[in-house]
């Protein structure tokens, strides 16, 4: 009982629980879970994006996208930790990822068809990651709050680089507009998605948000993001694919139509268009890296031997 009381007077106060207090089961697995599929969401974001790396249209594109891709591997690599901070097994998270048995964002089952593609994926996918992720840095576990605020400062970069890949293509030829009008047409509505469901559906913020795991509710981000985009939108010359858009005074917020969750639950399920694939690739991605780990252990074991 005194220790259940601890945990929630450290969660009232706003301070962190750190690995060693006790803490409830539930904040436990939940922790986990949200954790897990957020390291998940990083790998599998690497594979969109890493479609395009041999194909940049200049070697300074090409600089930016591998170092993007390369801190996505980072920010999975971090998240991973914070698992095993809660006891959790990267190895056995891996594989429940592999099977299908933990979700990552149904963002990144969508395909990228053009090279435009990689600068809306900057401007709104790492946008609405940075919306959903800046909250974190206030989440009541330590080690996940520390791992976003070093997240949020790379994602800042990525979604800036977007924008400004987006801005040059705006420059240029009507071909080239039409290429970023197709890849918005195509992204904003996953992107809305990314929140998560609406929150009269989704079962884990109320519980969330009394542990302040969650600061924020799903919705409340969404909206966020969408008074964030239409300026940017804009300023970039590009419509967003919502005639229902529009300012709405009364709230002080923008109005936006209604979302496909229909959509969204069939991705989330397995369903989407690049689903299969991208687990294919991450399936032989972890076998064919069974020779590194076999070799670092086998590395770590004649260390401790020698020690
Ligand atoms: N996709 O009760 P809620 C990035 C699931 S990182 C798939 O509302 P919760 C960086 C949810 O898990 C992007 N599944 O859930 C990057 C739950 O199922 P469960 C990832 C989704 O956890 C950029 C069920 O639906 N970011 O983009 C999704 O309270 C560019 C009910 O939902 C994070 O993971 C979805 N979109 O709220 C990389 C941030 N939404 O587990 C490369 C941390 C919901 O009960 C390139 N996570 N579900 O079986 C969070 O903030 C939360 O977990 C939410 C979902 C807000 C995503």
């Amino acid at each position: 009982m005194d220790l259940e009381r601890e945990f929630e007077r450290v969660v009232a106060a706003d301070h962190r629980i750190e690995p060693r207090d006790w803490m409830p089961d539930g904040y436990r697995k939940t922790l986990i879970r949200q954790i897990a599929q957020h390291a998940h969401s990083e790998i599998i974001g690497m594979q969109p994006e890493g479609n395009w790396i041999s194909r940049a249209p200049s070697l300074r594109r090409k600089a930016i996208l591998l170092a993007k891709v390369q801190d996505e591997a980072g920010h999975g690599l971090y998240l991973y930790a914070a698992t095993e901070t809660l006891g959790a097994d990267r190895e056995d998270l891996t594989t429940k990822l592999i099977e299908g048995r933990q979700k990552y964002s149904s963002i990144f089952n969508y395909p990228t068809l053009t090279f435009a593609d990689v600068g809306v994926i900057g401007w709104l996918v790492d946008g609405a990651a940075i919306c959903n992720q800046v909250p974190l840095c206030r989440t009541s576990y330590g080690p996940y709050a520390r791992a976003m605020i070093r997240v949020c400062k790379e994602e800042s970069f990525h979604q800036r680089q977007g924008y400004e890949l987006l801005m040059t293509m705006m420059r240029g030829t009507d071909a080239q507009k039409a290429m970023v009008q197709d890849a918005v047409n195509r992204w904003w509505w996953p992107s809305l998605m990314m929140f998560g469901p609406p929150d009269a559906e989704s079962s884990n913020t109320e519980q969330s948000m009394v542990w302040r795991i969650k600061r924020h509710t799903n919705d409340e981000l969404r909206q966020r993001f969408v008074d964030m985009s239409v300026p940017q939108a804009e300023k970039l010359g590009v419509t967003l694919p919502d005639p229902k858009i529009a300012w709405n005074a009364e709230r002080g917020h923008h109005d936006f139509g209604d979302i496909d969750w229909d959509e969204f639950w069939q991705v989330v399920k397995g369903d989407g268009p690049c689903n299969a694939e991208r687990i294919e690739n991450r399936r032989k991605a972890h076998e064919d890296g069974a020779w590194v780990r076999e070799a670092a252990a086998a590395y770590a074991a004649k260390k401790e031997r020698v020690a």
